[in-house]
């Protein structure tokens, strides 16, 4: 793993982080800068930079885990939707180069947006 990768960091415990699931490839956990309540980020935890370089066992795991969470996340913080997305690759904006799916809790009235508009 590159040293200085946050989320290699997060997953080997040397940055804390609040954790919503974990298991033995997969780790979730509420994004530092959310864009919503419940703001979540789901990771391989094995280091891979993009979706393009992610083994397709890790790919499938990274997506069970978002398909069965990205509905719990909305109970828990009672939204009506969520936007699930990966920034893949730096000129799509992704900053942080350990590949990470996005689950943005969303709210009638918030103004429906899509995530380019709510992210920036
Ligand atoms: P992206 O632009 O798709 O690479 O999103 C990176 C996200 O990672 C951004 O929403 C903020 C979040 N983030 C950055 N550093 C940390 C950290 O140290 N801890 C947590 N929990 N989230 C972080």
């Amino acid at each position: 793993m590159p040293e200085d990768c946050i989320f290699c960091q997060i997953v080997d415990g040397e940055i804390p982080s609040r954790s919503v699931y974990e298991d033995d490839q997969v780790m979730a956990f509420l994004d530092a800068n959310p864009l919503a309540p419940g703001h979540t980020l789901v990771i391989p935890k094995e280091h891979h930079e993009t979706l393009g370089d992610l083994p397709e066992d890790a790919g499938s795991r990274v997506f069970e885990t978002l398909h069965r969470l990205a509905p719990e996340i909305e109970a828990a913080v009672d939204a009506d939707a969520s936007n699930v997305a990966f920034n893949n690759g730096e000129a799509a904006g992704q900053e942080v180069p350990h590949v990470h799916g996005h689950v943005i809790p969303r709210f009638e009235g918030d103004g429906g947006a899509p995530i380019h508009a709510i992210a920036g």
